[in-house]
C-alpha cells in the first residue's frame, strides 16, 4: 500500500477506527515563530547534547574544591599529563566538546599569561614551558572535539579584587582566551563570587555587588566580539542558563524561556513557560561527589547506570549535559572513571543506534500541506517538521508501525526557530486494537526522551498534543530499544591515607540514624532539626584502634533538599580514649550548600587518636533541618 492511499483510507477512517478525523490542510505557508526563539549560535548549541567539563588546577594538588588563593605556583605538577587520553576518555562517553577551567576561584593560571605570575609559568609542569589550555586544545581538535573555556570571575589571588583595575584584569585574560585556542563553542562564566581570600596578601572577605561590579553585558560582549559562536553561560540571560543545581537533574518541564531578568535559581531549573528570552538551561554535574579529583573518592564515581540516568534527567528533558571529569594528579582521567565512561558511551551509542519508527507510515489529525506533512517527523531532519494549520493547537499524529519493532525509548523534538509551541502533550500506543496512554508531559523543546520501564511492542504509536500557544512544529518521532550498561564494580580508594571506615561505630550522636554516616552511600543521610544557638548538633565516632589522624572529612546530601542543608561550619576534637579531648579544628565548609562535594579538613598537626567528636552549630542555608551524608578520615600521606 502507498502512503498517499494509506493516508487517504485513514483519512477516510477506513483503516484506523479509533484514530481521530483526519483533515488534509491545503495550507503551504510555515508557521510564525511564536515567542522566545533561539539565536544562531543558541540552536548550534542545542544540537551538542553532550560534553564534558574538565576540572584541572591546584586544587588537584592541594586536596581542595576552592583554593584560598595562596598557593604556590610550584604544588601544579602533572606527573604524567596526558591531554590525549583525557579527551578519549570524554569521547568515549560521547561527549561532543569539552570544557576546561582555565582559572578556578583560586586564580591560578593553566596558560602561560603575561598578566600574572600566579600561573603555569612559575611551575615545575615542563619547567615552565607548558601550556595546559593549548595542550588539551590540540587534542580535543585531534579528536574531532570541540573546545571551550571556564574562567572564574571571582579570584581570590588576585590584589586587586573587588577594586576597577581587577575587571580591566579580567576582560584581558577573556581577550586572551578568546584569541588564542582557536573557535571556542561555549565559555563558562561561574556564578560563585566574592568572599574570603588571599587577595595578594591582604587575606581578608571581599565582597561585590557582582552585576554592577562585572558589568557582564560588557564582558559577554566582549567574549562574542572575538568568539561570535561561543555561548557564555552566564547569570544575565545572554545565551545559556543554569540549571539551578548541580546534581544534574533538570526540572520536568524545563522551559527554555525565562522572564528578561537576571537569574533567579528557583527560576532556572524548570525554566518559565512562554516567558520572552530563550535562555535555555545546561544540567551540570560531576561524575564524582567534587569538581576536582580527590582519590578518597576513588570508590564514589557515579556508575554508568546513574549516567544513564543523568542522560534521561538532562538531555531526556531538552537540556544539554555537561558531565565533569576530573583528571587526576598524573593529569589522566583515572582507570574507573574511564571504564565508566566507556560503559555508559556504549550503552547510550548502541541505545539510539537505529530508529524503530524508520519504515512506519505517518498521519495526522491535521496537516498544513505536504511540505509540513506528518511523515517529515520520520525523515532524519531537524529543519523539516509536521505541522498544523494556525488555528489547530490540539492535533494528533500516528505513526503505524512495522510489526515485531519492541521499543522502550520515544524520541520528540520541536522545530527550535519556530519556538516552543506545545506546552502539554500525551503519547499513547496501541496494542491489540485498544489505546494505552503511556506518558503526559509538558513541554518537548529540543528534546523529550520518554523511557517506559519496559519494551513495549505496539501496532501503532499516537503523539496528542494536548495544549499549545501555537500550531505544533514536530521534526522527530524516533523510537529506540535501549541497551544496559555494563556494569562496572566499584573500588576502594587509590590512596593508603583514606582510612576505611568500615570498622568505625558511632558512640554518641544528638539525633538518632547517625550509623549512615559511616555506609559510604551519599545518598543515606542524618538528618535532624536545624540546631538553634548555644544546641550544637553533634556526632562522636570511635575508630575501632588508635590511627594518626591528619584530618577528616564531610559529605553533605548530594540530593536537592527544600527543606534541609549541610552544616555551615564545624568544630572537630580528638581522643585517644574518649574521656580527654583535644581541639582539631574549626571553621567554615567552603561552598558546601551549592557544590554539595566532600570537604576534607586538615589539622595542623597529625595526632593520634581513636575517638573523634564533630559538632555543627548551623545550617550553611536557612533550612528546618540539618543533614550529613558521610563522615570519614585520613591520616597523613
Ligand atoms: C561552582 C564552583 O564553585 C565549583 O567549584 C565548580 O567550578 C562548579 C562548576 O561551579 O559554582
Amino acid at each position: 500500500m502507498t502512503e498517499l492511499t494509506r493516508r487517504h483510507l485513514v483519512a477516510s477512517g477506513a483503516l484506523l477506527s479509533a484514530a481521530p478525523a483526519f483533515a488534509a490542510s491545503d495550507r503551504t505557508g510555515a508557521p510564525t515563530p511564536w515567542g522566545a526563539t533561539p539565536s544562531p549560535r543558541q540552536l548550534a548549541w542545542h544540537g551538542h547534547e553532550q560534553y564534558a567539563f574538565i576540572h584541572f588546577s591546584i586544587n588537584t594538588f592541594t586536596d581542595k574544591e576552592w583554593g584560598f588563593g595562596d598557593e604556590s605556583p610550584a604544588l601544579f605538577n602533572p606527573t604524567d599529563f596526558d591531554p590525549d587520553q583525557i579527551v578519549a576518555a570524554a569521547k568515549s562517553a560521547n561527549m561532543r566538546g569539552i570544557i576546561l577551567t582555565a582559572k578556578h576561584h583560586d586564580g591560578f593560571c593553566l596558560w602561560p599569561t603575561m598578566l600574572t605570575e600566579h600561573c603555569i609559568r612559575n611551575s615545575p609542569y615542563k619547567q615552565g614551558k607548558g601550556d595546559i589550555v593549548g595542550e588539551l586544545e590540540q587534542a580535543a581538535r585531534r579528536a574531532g572535539l570541540m573546545f571551550g573555556l571556564y574562567l572564574s570571575p571571582w579570584d581570590r589571588n588576585h590584589a586587586e579584587y573587588g577594586r576597577p583595575a581587577y575587571i580591566d584584569y579580567y576582560r584581558k585574560q577573556v581577550v586572551e582566551l578568546c584569541t588564542r585556542y582557536g573557535e571556542l563553542f561555549e565559555f563558562w562564566f561561574d556564578g560563585a563570587n566574592g568572599g574570603d581570600g588571599y587577595y595578594g596578601g591582604a587575606r581578608e572577605t571581599r565582597k561585590i555587588d557582582a552585576p554592577a561590579y562585572y558589568d557582564w553585558p560588557s564582558i559577554i560582549a566582549l567574549v562574542h566580539q572575538h568568539q561570535p559562536k561561543a555561548c557564555t553561560f552566564d547569570p544575565l540571560g545572554s545565551d545559556i542558563r543554569w540549571v539551578g543545581n548541580e546534581d544534574g537533574i533538570a526540572g520536568d518541564p524545563c522551559w527554555p524561556t525565562m522572564p528578561n531578568h537576571a537569574y533567579v535559581q528557583a527560576e532556572g531549573n524548570s525554566g518559565v513557560r512562554g516567558a520572552p528570552l530563550w535562555w535555555p538551561a545546561e544540567t551540570n554535574t560531576s561524575i564524582r561527589p567534587g569538581w576536582f579529583y580527590h582519590s578518597d573518592e576513588d570508590s564514589k564515581v557515579r556508575s554508568p547506570e546513574n549516567l544513564v540516568r543523568y542522560y534521561d534527567t538532562s538531555v531526556g528533558r531538552g537540556t544539554n549535559m555537561h558531565l565533569n571529569l576530573p583528571p587526576d594528579r598524573r593529569g589522566r582521567i583515572p582507570h574507573q572513571d574511564a571504564k565508566i565512561l566507556k560503559s555508559f558511551g556504549d550503552a547510550i551509542r548502541a541505545s539510539f543506534a537505529s530508529d524503530l519508527a524508520q519504515g512506519a507510515v505517518a498521519h495526522a489529525s491535521h496537516e498544513r500541506g505536504s511540505a509540513f506533512a506528518a511523515d517529515k517527523v520520520l525523515d532524519g531532519r531537524r529543519d523539516s517538521y509536521w505541522s498544523t494549520p494556525d488555528e489547530v493547537t490540539q492535533a494528533t499524529l500516528v505513526l503505524d508501525l512495522p510489526p515485531g519493532r519492541a521499543f522502550d525509548l520515544i524520541r520528540i523534538r520541536e522545530h527550535l526557530p519556530l519556538g516552543i509551541r506545545v506546552t502539554k502533550f500525551a503519547v499513547d500506543v496501541q496494542i491489540d486494537g485498544a489505546w494505552r496512554e503511556l506518558a503526559v508531559h509538558e513541554c518537548i523543546s529540543a528534546q523529550r526522551i520518554i523511557r517506559l520501564p519496559q519494551p513495549v511492542t505496539a501496532r501503532r504509536l499516537q503523539l496528542r498534543i494536548l495544549e499549545g500557544t501555537a500550531c505544533p512544529a514536530i521534526s522527530e518521532v524516533s523510537l529506540f530499544r535501549s541497551v544496559a550498561p555494563v556494569p562496572v564494580p566499584a573500588i576502594v580508594s587509590s590512596d593508603p591515607s583514606v582510612l576505611s571506615t568500615a570498622g568505625w561505630r558511632i558512640v554518641a550522636a544528638s539525633a538518632p540514624g547517625a550509623d549512615v554516616l559511616l555506609d559510604n552511600d551519599a545518598k543515606t543521610i542524618w538528618t535532624q532539626p536545624a540546631p538553634v544557638a548555644g544546641k550544637p548538633a553533634s556526632v562522636t565516632l570511635d575508630l575501632g584502634q588508635a590511627e594518626m589522624l591528619a584530618g577528616f572529612s564531610l559529605t553533605p546530601s548530594r540530593q536537592v533538599m527544600t527543606d534541609a542543608a549541610p552544616p555551615k561550619g564545624y568544630v572537630v576534637e580528638t581522643s585517644v580514649d574518649g574521656r580527654s579531648w583535644q581541639p582539631g579544628a574549626s571553621g567554615e565548609f567552603a561552598n558546601i550548600a551549592y557544590a554539595l562535594s566532600t570537604q576534607r579538613i586538615a589539622f595542623a598537626t597529625p595526632r593520634r587518636a581513636r575517638f573523634l567528636r564533630l559538632s555543627f552549630a548551623a545550617t550553611a542555608v536557612p533550612a528546618a533541618k540539618l543533614a550529613v551524608a558521610g563522615v570519614g578520615g585520613f591520616t597523613s600521606k
